[in-house]
């Protein structure tokens, strides 16, 4: 149930004690052994021993992707290159990836995370784990690999793609669990459904999914379609990769596994720190790492904290599922959306497929939202009056969840793209 009871349980006033003493030894490292932060103290006027309380966390200054880039490939490393045994890097869409670095240790800790994720996630030593994440630069792969096999799982290094090749080893091998992002999940189980293969012929039963965001209504859709349970794993190569974050089978939030990471909440605009239970975006300062130590990383990702005690005893603070990305967020008509919330109308009204697209364009002054959406193949036999009220009743929801007026265009199954790692749910024309 707990891959280490002691770190995951651990009652909150002992961790607070671990998370400060390891806070002022990163401060301290950092300041001297990157210059980047030296500087940035230098230019607040801070010194490392000015840090004596978790409360003064809010002290130090912010991290960004800016500031990585600004610092390629390596600049941000705190240790000599001999001292890195891994790099990964993220793709960002323009421009040089964002690079990170690990020294054994914090590969030795990374493993460790992954292992309560996947514990968490519910596999075992016994556990048969198909990795379709990428490996390479991206950390998806590599990230579970190392953690399944610390649990010493049997794993499946199959990495992402090949869908048909994905399903015949499922299969012939026996996979238990699923390791991949939520929407190449549902695209797997189309597959098998449309070549005809029975769910009796799998022996699937766990999926641990992540890497975007996906809704409540997507987990109940992908573990009835797949027949397993599903949780959510987050993380992001900056902070470590996979393994910040991991829900537990209670499925209500997601453990940021705090030994290794300060969560906080802020105010995306102002800056300041916000208190648990208030939305706004995630910043995470690491505790543990060696190569790349973070000091208050601006993630960018919307969530909530809470501290409300979990069902399954772990002590530390959870986040809610990510609802979206502050840069993925869609201003139409001045009104802030979400895909995520697109996502959840869809698949709650039904009659259609987990397969949707946001296409924002800008006629005249005006921003026009339109909602692509795969109906069921079911629907799509229907009569046209089935598919009218579908597309009128999808539109009025949108209407009174969103209070912004969207076009809504049913396609046919099986048109829109579907992708083997992160899906793109959005085109914004004003953009080009
Ligand atoms: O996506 C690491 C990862 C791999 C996480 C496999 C989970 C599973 P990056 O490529 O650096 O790292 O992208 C990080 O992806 O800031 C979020 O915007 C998004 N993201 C990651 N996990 C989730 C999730 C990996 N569970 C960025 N829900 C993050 C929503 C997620 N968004």
């Amino acid at each position: 149930m707990y891959w280490n009871q002691h770190c995951e349980c651990m009652p909150q006033e002992q961790l607070a004690a671990v998370q400060l003493e390891r806070l002022k030894n990163i401060v301290e490292r950092v300041y001297h052994d990157v210059p980047f932060y030296r500087s940035k103290f230098q230019e607040i006027g801070l010194e490392p021993a000015e840090i004596n309380t978790l409360d003064d966390l809010t002290k130090l200054p912010f991290t960004t992707k800016q500031d990585l880039r600004d610092n390629y490939p390596f600049r941000m490393f705190a240790t000599s290159l001999s001292d890195i045994v891994r790099v990964h890097a993220s793709s960002g869409t323009t421009g040089k990836p964002t690079v990170v670095g690990y020294t054994r240790s914090d590969l030795n800790n990374w493993s460790e995370l992954m292992a309560r994720s996947l514990t968490c996630g519910g596999t075992i030593k016994n556990s048969v784990i198909q990795i379709a994440y990428g490996y390479g630069l991206f950390t998806g792969g590599f990230g579970f690999h190392y953690g399944a096999e610390r649990i010493g799982s049997t794993v499946i290094p199959i990495s992402g793609g090949n869908t048909r090749r994905q399903l015949m080893i499922m299969k012939d091998f026996g996979t238990t669990v699923l390791a991949c992002t939520p929407s190449y999940a549902i695209h797997l189980a189309e597959t098998w459904e449309n070549l005809g293969i029975e769910r009796s012929e799998l022996k699937l039963q766990h999926g641990i999914f992540g890497a975007e965001p996906w809704s409540e209504e997507m987990r109940q859709e992908i573990e009835k379609r797949l027949g397993i349970s599903a949780v959510d794993i987050y993380g992001l190569s900056e902070v470590i990769g996979p393994g910040v974050a991991c829900e537990c089978q209670a499925k209500n939030g997601l453990h940021i596994f705090e030994d290794h990471f300060i969560p906080e909440i802020i105010d995306p605009v102002t800056g300041e720190s916000l208190p648990y239970g208030e939305e706004g975006e995630l910043v995470i300062t690491t505790l543990t790492k060696e190569a790349l130590p973070i000091l208050r990383y601006r993630t960018r990702d919307i969530s909530i904290l809470t501290k409300e005690p979990c069902a399954c005893g772990r002590t530390h603070v959870r986040m809610h599922k990510v609802m979206g990305r502050t840069d993925d967020m869609l201003v139409i008509r001045g009104v802030n959306v979400f895909p995520s919330q697109v996502e959840s109308v869809i698949l709650e009204i039904g009659g259609t497929e987990p397969h949707y697209l946001l296409i924002v364009d800008r006629k005249g002054s005006m921003d026009e939202l339109e909602v692509q959406v795969e109906v069921s193949p079911e629907m799509f036999s229907d009569q046209v009056r089935g598919l009218e009220d579908l597309e009128r009743k999808i539109r009025h929801r949108l209407q009174s969840l969103l209070g912004i007026s969207a076009k809504v265009k049913l396609v046919e199954p099986h048109s829109l793209p579907r992708s083997e790692g992160k899906i793109q749910r959005v085109i914004d024309r004003r953009k080009i």
